[in-house]
């Protein structure tokens, strides 16, 4: 006992840390233990303390060393669904955990088709001519109000600047925990699930389909399309499947991060870690990609084929042509030359069926001319005109990659995953041994 007292016994009266840990004059053996008790409490606390803070520099110093990928495209093209296909397939546990925010989604995407019938019923009764449309529809709108009236309260809830104030990037997107367990989110789907059958009983109505045609509106061609399901995900117990999920839209707001663990979903040993990146695609938010620029490795640049549409934000603005000026931006920017650029022709699923609708190319894009009005020839002449961009704009000579993709069918995009991020940690390697 007496070596023990010895040894805390201050060495050197020079060393502060001796005076402060040396026993007081005249400590009973009591007053001992509480005494050392209590300093191995603090130095334990100090050793965790310690602990995380290696382990917070160490995850900086990894994020450093790590994979970063970007998707990039218009908005609409279909990188938040992209980026749904790699968390499916590399850390499914954790995409399985939203499925209650996604159920959020696809009702607010349902409240969203809802609306935009509505506003052509109304305009419809508003025209003087001859309706499509009379008195019972006028009834059912009224009675749809409450429903509407969800879709500006939720939206309110998950905006960015109620969520985050002035903080931009979000690991993963704070929404979606929003979403999940508020209760004003909760309410949603009670006056959703309330108004079910005149849900279903306004997509039933032939004079509604009619009016739609009539109109040139087509709910299934965009995104979040959920009508023929009404009676499925108005189901109070519902939740949605991958596919669901896949299919549910919501516009990014902000910058989202996720983090890629290696090897957390079987069959993907020899996954390294990785972070991708997701932003909004809209004209007025493209300027937040730049900072980026200087820290990723890889780009994956999504465009949909679509040159029969115009751009939701501007609609002077052809969707392609939009598509092509942004490809030569991204290929010829210095700050980028020596990030892989991985090309995905999306929504390949949509093209085929306009062509086989009657699309005809050449109307919208003279330069086609007399090429085969083919799945096969459209893409192969766009393939080609992106190829040659990707050429001549270019700093220095890359390999140019290139996908067609349908980022709503998990099974094919899976495997296109599969291979984007073999190549991506393939050419990362290489240059690791050369450094
Ligand atoms: N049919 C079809 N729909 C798709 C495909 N890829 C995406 N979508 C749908 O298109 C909509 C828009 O996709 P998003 O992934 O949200 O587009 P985004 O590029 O992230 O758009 P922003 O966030 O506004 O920049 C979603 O409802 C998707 O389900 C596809 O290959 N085929
Ligand atoms: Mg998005």
């Amino acid at each position: 006992m007496a070596t023990t007292v010895a040894r805390a016994r201050p060495s050197s009266l020079d060393d502060p840390f001796a005076i402060h840990m040396a026993p007081p004059e005249g400590e009973t053996p009591d007053e001992r233990v509480l005494r050392i008790a209590a300093q191995q409490n603090a130095e334990k606390t100090s050793r965790q303390i310690d602990e995380v803070l290696q382990q917070s520099k160490k995850l900086l110093e990894k994020k450093e060393k790590d994979v970063k990928i970007l998707l990039l495209g218009q908005s609409e093209s279909g990188k938040s669904t992209v980026l749904k296909n790699f968390r499916l397939r590399f850390t499914p546990q954790y995409f399985d955990s939203e499925r209650a925010a996604w159920r959020m989604v696809v009702l607010l995407n349902l409240i969203g088709s809802v609306r935009v019938i509505v506003n052509a019923i109304e305009s419809e009764l508003e025209a003087p001519e001859f309706s499509l449309v009379g008195d019972t529809h006028r009834t059912l709108c009224g009675e749809l109000e409450p429903v509407i009236r969800e879709e500006g309260v939720l939206n309110r809830l998950i905006s960015p600047s109620h969520i985050t104030g002035d903080v931009y990037v979000r690991p993963g997107g704070e929404w979606k925990s929003i979403l999940a367990s508020s209760e004003v989110a909760k309410n949603t789907a009670a006056v959703v699930i309330s108004l079910r059958d005149e849900i279903e009983a306004l997509w039933a109505d032939t004079a509604v389909r009619e009016l739609m045609e009539k109109k040139g509106i087509s709910l299934r061609d965009g995104g979040g399309y959920f009508m023929d399901d009404v009676a499925r995900v108005t189901a109070p117990d519902y939740l949605p499947t991958d596919g669901d999920i896949l299919r549910a839209r919501i516009k990014t707001m902000g910058i989202e991060e996720h983090f890629f663990e290696k090897e957390t979903a079987p069959g993907t040993r020899g996954v390294k870690d990785f972070w991708i990146y997701d932003v909004p695609g809209s004209r007025g938010s493209r300027a937040v990609w730049i900072p980026f620029f200087d820290m990723v490795q890889a780009i994956v640049f999504l465009t949909p084929l679509s040159f029969y549409e115009v751009l939701e934000e501007d609609t002077r603005v052809n969707r392609l042509e939009d598509s092509v000026v942004l490809w030569k931006e991204i290929c010829a920017n210095p700050l980028l030359q020596n990030c892989q650029i991985i090309l995905f022709f999306n929504k390949m699923d949509i093209l085929k069926a306009k062509l086989k609708g009657g699309l005809i190319i050449k109307e919208y894009v003279p330069s086609f001319a007399d090429r085969p009005n083919t799945y096969a020839g459209a893409t192969g002449y766009f393939k080609e005109k992106f190829r040659a961009y990707h050429k001549r704009s270019s700093p220095k000579p890359r390999s140019f990659f290139y996908y067609e993709t349908t980022a709503v069918d998990t099974r094919s995009t899976a495997k296109i995953i599969g291979a984007v991020h073999e190549e991506i940690f393939r050419k990362h390697l290489q240059e690791s041994i050369l450094i």
